[in-house]
Parts: C-alpha cells; sequence; structure tokens
C-alpha cells in the first residue's frame, strides 16, 4: 500500500465508508511488520485532524453465556433508534476452537447486524491477549473517526483480559447472571471492582426472584468494593432481560448520563489521559520486541542458546544477558551501569 492509498483509506474512513474502516482494521491487526508501518501512518494521518467528537468506549464482560452478545444486540438496537451510531467489535470465542469461525457472534446479534447505523467487527481469537484484541486500542480509535458514538467491546469469560480491557474504556460494565449472589460465579472481586455498572441479566421467567435477591445482595457489597479514589460515580445494579428485552432501555440511559456526568466533571478526560500514557508504553513494549525478534544476530544466537538453556548447560540469566547484549551493544552495558 502507497502513502497515497493510506491518505485513502484515512479519507474513507473519515466519511464512514463501511469497507474502509474493515480494511482499515484488518491492516491494524495484521502482525506483518510492514503492516505496522502502515497500520501507524494510518493512525496518525487520522489523528492530526484531531477533532473527533469522542465515542463512548463500553466494555461488556461477563462469565460465559450471561448473554452478553444477545444484550448487545438488543442495546446496540437501543442505541440506533436514539440515532447514535453504534460500533461492536466482539472476539468470537468458538474461532478459538474452529479456526475462524466469524459468523458466530454476528449470528447473536442479527438485526444489529443488519442495521445501516451498526458495524460488527468480530476478532478472531487466535490474534488475542488474553480475552482483548491485539489491536482494540487502535480498532477503537478508527471507529472514533469513522464517527461512531458509542464503541461497544464484548471481552471473553473472566479473567485476567477484564483489567486490561478495562484499562482502554470509558466504562466497564459486568454482565452477571440471576444467580451470581452465592458464589458470584466465581467472579473475582478484582473484576467487581472493575465495573461502573453491573448488569443482572435473563431476569425473566423462572429466574426473575433469583435475580431480584442476587441483585439486593450485590448492591449491599457495593460499598465495601468502591475505590476512594472514585467518589464521582456510584456503581449502579440493574436487572435486564436482553430476551424479552427489558430494562434495555434504563442501560442506555445509565450509560449516557455516565458520559454527560464525567465529561461535565473532567474525570472521563482523565480517565482517557492516564489510559493514553499506558497505551503508547504498551505500543513501546510491543515495537521494541518485535524489533528485537526480528533482528538476524538475535534469531542467530537465540537459536543456539536457547537450546542450551533446555539442556541444562546454560543458565537462563546468562543467556537473556548475552542476547540482550547483543541487541543493546555497548550501550548495554553503560545503560546497566547507570544503575
Ligand atoms: N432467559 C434468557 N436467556 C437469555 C437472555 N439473554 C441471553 N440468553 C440466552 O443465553 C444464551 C447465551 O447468550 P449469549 O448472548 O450468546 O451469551 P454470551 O455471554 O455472549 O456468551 P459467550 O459469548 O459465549 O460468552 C443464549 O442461549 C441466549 O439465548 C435473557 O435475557 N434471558
Ligand atoms: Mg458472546
Amino acid at each position: 500500500m502507497s502513502i497515497d492509498s493510506t491518505n485513502d483509506l484515512a479519507t474513507g474512513i473519515r466519511q464512514g465508508e463501511r469497507r474502509a474502516l474493515a480494511k482499515a482494521i484488518t491492516l491494524i491487526e495484521s502482525v506483518k511488520p510492514e503492516d505496522d508501518r502502515k497500520a501507524a501512518a494510518l493512525l496518525e494521518a487520522l489523528s492530526r485532524k484531531g477533532e473527533d467528537q469522542p465515542a463512548l468506549r463500553v466494555a461488556i464482560s461477563g462469565p460465559p453465556g450471561a448473554g452478553k452478545s444477545t444484550l448487545i444486540d438488543a442495546l446496540g438496537m437501543e442505541a440506533v433508534s436514539r440515532g447514535l451510531r453504534t460500533a461492536v467489535l466482539t472476539i468470537d470465542p468458538s474461532s478459538k476452537r474452529s479456526g475462524g469461525s466469524i459468523l458466530g457472534d454476528k449470528t447473536r446479534m442479527p438485526r444489529l447486524s443488519a442495521h445501516p447505523l451498526a458495524f460488527i467487527r468480530p476478532s478472531a481469537a487466535g490474534a488475542t491477549l488474553g480475552g482483548v484484541a491485539r489491536r482494540t486500542r487502535e480498532s477503537m480509535s478508527l471507529l472514533e473517526s469513522a464517527g461512531y458514538g458509542l464503541i461497544l467491546v464484548e471481552t471473553v469469560g473472566v479473567g485476567q483480559s477484564e483489567t486490561e480491557v478495562a484499562g482502554m474504556v470509558d466504562l466497564f460494565v459486568l454482565v452477571l447472571l440471576p444467580n451470581a449472589g452465592d458464589e458470584l460465579q466465581g467472579i473475582k472481586r478484582g473484576i467487581m471492582e472493575l465495573a461502573e455498572l453491573i448488569l443482572i441479566n435473563k431476569s425473566d421467567g423462572v429466574f426473575t426472584q433469583a435475580a431480584e435477591l442476587t441483585r439486593s445482595q450485590i448492591q449491599a457489597s457495593l460499598p465495601l468494593l468502591r475505590r476512594p479514589e472514585e467518589q464521582t460515580w456510584t456503581p449502579r445494579v440493574l436487572l435486564v432481560s436482553a430476551m424479552e428485552e427489558s430494562g434495555i432501555g434504563a442501560v442506555m440511559d445509565t450509560l449516557q448520563e455516565f458520559q454527560h456526568t464525567m465529561t461535565a466533571n473532567g474525570v472521563l478526560e482523565d480517565k482517557r489521559r492516564r489510559q493514553a500514557a499506558g497505551w503508547m508504553w504498551e505500543r513501546v513494549y510491543d515495537g521494541l520486541r518485535q524489533r528485537f525478534l526480528a533482528d538476524p544476530a538475535i534469531r542467530k544466537l537465540a537459536g543456539e542458546l536457547e537450546p542450551q538453556v533446555r539442556r541444562g548447560e546454560l543458565g537462563a540469566v546468562t543467556a537473556a544477558e548475552r542476547l540482550l547484549k547483543v541487541h543493546c551493544g555497548n550501550g548495554y552495558d553503560n545503560h546497566v551501569g547507570n544503575h
């Protein structure tokens, strides 16, 4: 791709062309080093204009089968009915097993995927770190440039990926099942702490009572979970049924209230700036790792040293030092010497 076509891509994205957007996300997710540069150029071309209306970035997280995809379909439909262009980034869990079933999650969002104001992008789980796609931040930034006002990110499962995704969104939504109260479905306290909004989904039919009980239990435990530095927003617990589409309007109201409140008091802006600093370091580490691994001298030496370490002939620390020395040259000793 030439510089010109990077510019074409940028223009297409600015005009909200879906094909340009899809192509750009593919470029951004590419693991080829030469694509990395083009992707960086594209992000730069888009950021220079710098007058994007920030999108509200929302993570939708929760245990498998909690109804995240069904909920996103309903919530997305509510958002587009309010005139809000809505984008969804999802990691298709089935692609881990089948090696790339892209249809999985789209079929769970049948109405939204057909809506002209919506854009759904499933990423294969293979390209992920934890449950977050490798380039989720970058994809969100493209979607923002394309004028989407709401970005919903569905994350897989519960675990370390939650902390990671919470570090790149404005608002973290935890979707739980009606029986969550007792053992909290293995949800760690740390994940509960991340949530600005907790939804008890499947509050319908035979689950109604259990859902209400769970809601009051979680509500009661929330003050204990509150982080002292975040006094500006009190986490909410809402009952919803994605299937029956009850409570969805209230969820959308809450998202918009969060956006208004946290924009007005400047907390959202602060959060984004902190996240941007984290993003910078992430890119630096990622770039260093890639460069290191692409260095032919490193590859050669690593090819010799690793088997020796495996055979127990060479210590891991000694081997690592030798590799770092090759990459950094004399600067390595100087640098280490400074500490
Ligand atoms: N009764 C009831 N069932 C629901 C509701 N929402 C989702 N389901 C059902 O729960 C199952 C899982 O829904 P999904 O939306 O695929 O759940 P998910 O959390 O996205 O699942 P993974 O992505 O696999 O982790 C499906 O069979 C849905 O039909 C709801 O509000 N009520
Ligand atoms: Mg899902």
